[in-house]
């Protein structure tokens, strides 16, 4: 646990840009949104960013290195193989890059060589589970099966917070491999990286990580690549700049390396490096390397990227605004529809929604035409491990269609680039189109590709973003995939605020279901109540074993709280109370606590709270904001 004496991680803290986005109307939102994604091309707080020459220098090193495996596998018919791996956000990212690089070596004649882990096995990917994310020597067996025959392995081991076990364990493995080479990607300082004890082992992420810094000081074969991008617009929520800031990276290195080895530019508009990819450099003064241009142009397409979605805030903050009128109703759900990468992107901007927000597996979904086929899963089709699983626009068909209500919001998305779209997806959102539910559009659109065919009159807000870059290699929707991710951010993140979901810019009701959860919300107890962090840790107890003498529960080891904790709604609210010192456990399990910032109301946890509540009330967690719920 992050004692006294100890700064918190970067991307734990609040940032200043958003501690008001709880007050904010839907364009408020987006444009705060705005400021803090800036960061990730602008840096933070004077620490090196993604576009520092520290970083720029490495991911150059890294896609050097890169391309010169990918041509061994090539010239020489070696298995050299590339692993990304992570926990949450961090391994779906990693599973959406290493399907659509593979895509490109497969387009050009190439075997895929990208592989990607997640913590918690393939249903991870829809479904929030994060107790595996603790378990070091599972990432280290699951690293092991996956190199199993390879002659080297590139392991890239993704954590935002540099704070994953599962993530450190696959690290202490791979640096002491003759045959694989260690990255590790994270936005932290190496020396704010996560110290806390893990259960189980011996060592700390900290401790490993420090390790694999001091041997990329010598060796070739670690990588550090921690740009600073600040902090999360909600605090911790690291599906947001940690995700994309990931995505970006990865695109950076790793579509540079495919460049090279396939001598064909990106884009049709770059240039192809000045130089082969064996011969290294040490570079410092990037300006001055042609080697470095295609790399930094790569970048650049990204940033511009962001430009460009912002400059739609308007349109953006009208689909926020449509979606959280249906999330704001008592049974509101949320429903993204797509296609391809950019219907992946839906499943997984709806999967952090439960853990972050607190809120019901049904509450967000996506859809994805043709499902689990095509979509580069390990597992294949995953949807008979249940509802949530089933993914596909049949499904949806079968499962959703018939219970729509005006309650619901279904959001289409749609790429431009197919001149009709997948007839499957057109055939769906005519019946939606009929059905009693708001339907929005958001189009990703390629210049000069003209999307009058996707405009109907029935969508209540449709909204398309014309942007200047959109595939690589004439076909993966790479850039247009990264502008739909910042936008359904903007959109769930939103519908959650202006639900009440999130109070300054914290996420009030997360669900503890690890480590690192746990201690996030003795954070958050903290500091809205005012306790010390041991009474904050005893009143977290209280409220998860619902008893106010917790003291028997105090020295049992944190995986069995979090046992104990991960399937209970609301835990956090009512610590906050019983923090607060003026409720007993048997009064406040009486009433429904609920985890709703008041939007409207004007009481303070700290301030004037009627005692005792009044009987049918909400339990007032009364973190409220004085501003109107500015929906109504
Ligand atoms: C991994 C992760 C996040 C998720 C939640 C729990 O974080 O699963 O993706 O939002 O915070 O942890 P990290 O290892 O990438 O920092």
């Amino acid at each position: 646990m992050a004692g006294l004496q100890e700064p918190r991680r970067v991307t734990e803290l609040s940032n200043e840009l958003t501690r008001d986005i709880d007050t904010a109307d839907p364009l408020g939102i987006v444009r705060r949104l705005c400021g803090s994604d800036a960061q990730l091309f602008a840096g933070w707080g004077g620490h090196p960013g993604v576009n520092d020459p520290v970083i720029l220098d490495r991911l150059w090193k890294l896609s050097l290195k890169t391309a010169a495996l990918l041509k061994e596998n090539q010239d020489q018919k070696k298995n050299n193989r590339i692993v990304f791996s992570g926990c949450g956000t961090s391994g779906r990212i990693a599973w959406l890059c290493s399907w659509t690089y593979n895509r490109i070596l497969q387009k050009f004649g190439h075997t895929p060589c990208f592989h990607y882990l997640i913590a918690g096995g393939d249903r991870s990917l829809i479904i929030s589970n994060e107790l595996p994310e603790d378990d070091p020597p599972k990432g280290a067996e699951d690293l092991k099966k996956v190199a199993e025959g390879a002659d080297h392995v590139m392991f890239v081991g993704i954590t935002c917070g540099l704070s994953a076990p599962y993530v450190a364990g696959q690290i202490d493995h791979s640096m002491h491999q003759p045959n694989m080479t260690s990255v590790l990607m994270g936005f932290n300082p190496v020396s704010l990286s996560r110290n806390a004890p893990i259960e189980k082992w011996d060592k700390t992420c900290r401790q490993v990580f420090l390790e694999l810094e001091t041997l990329s000081c010598t060796s070739d074969s670690a990588f550090i690549i921690n740009p600073i991008v600040g902090p999360e617009p909600i605090t911790g929520s690291s599906r947001m700049k940690g995700g994309s800031t990931t995505a970006v990276l990865l695109g950076t290195v790793f579509l540079t390396s495919l460049q090279t080895l396939l001598g064909q530019p990106i884009l049709p508009s770059m240039t192809l490096p000045a130089r082969e990819p064996e011969e290294t450099e040490v570079v410092f003064d990037h300006s001055l390397s042609p080697s470095l241009s295609p790399m930094v142009s790569l970048l650049d397409c990204y940033s511009q990227t962001y430009q460009t979605v912002y400059r739609h805030s308007g349109g953006v903050a009208s689909l926020l605004k449509l979606a959280a009128s249906c999330i704001c109703q008592p049974s509101g759900r949320l429903i993204y529809l797509g296609a391809d990468t950019l219907g992946a992107l839906g499943l997984v901007d709806a999967s952090e929604m439960v853990p972050t927000y607190g809120v019901g597996l049904e509450e967000f979904r996506g859809f994805v035409a043709g499902g689990w086929e095509g979509c580069g899963n390990t597992e294949g089709d995953l949807s008979g491990y249940g509802k949530t699983f089933r993914v596909s626009l049949s499904q949806f068909e079968s499962d959703v269609l018939p219970s729509l209500t005006d309650q619901d919001c279904v959001l289409c998305l749609h790429g431009s680039s197919q001149r009709t779209g997948p007839p499957h997806l057109h055939t769906i959102v005519n019946k939606v189109l009929a059905s009693p539910a708001k339907c929005g559009l958001l189009v990703m659109a390629e210049n000069g590709m003209s999307c009058n065919h996707l405009l109907d009159k029935r969508y209540e807000t449709a909204v398309l973003i014309r942007l200047p870059y959109y595939h690589a290699f004439g076909k993966e929707c790479v850039f247009a995939g990264f502008a739909l991710k910042l936008v359904l951010n903007a959109i769930s993140t939103g519908a959650n605020i202006l639900k009440g979901r999130v109070y300054g810019n914290e996420m009030i009701n997360l669900r503890l279901s690890n480590d690192k959860l746990f201690e996030r919300a003795i954070a958050i107890i903290e500091k809205w109540s005012g306790a010390n962090e041991e009474d904050a840790k005893f009143a977290l107890l209280r409220a998860i074993y619902k008893q106010d003498d917790a003291a028997n529960f105090q020295y049992r080891p944190i995986s069995s709280h979090i046992t104990e904790a991960s399937s209970q709604n609301m835990v956090v609210p009512l610590a906050l109370l019983l923090a607060g010192g003026r409720s007993s456990v048997s009064y406040s399990s009486r009433e429904k606590a609920a985890p709703v910032c008041q939007r409207s109301q004007g009481c303070h946890i700290n301030g004037d709270r009627p005692n005792p509540w009044p009987l049918g009330h909400y339990i007032p967690i009364y973190l409220t904001t004085t501003r109107p719920n500015t929906l109504s």
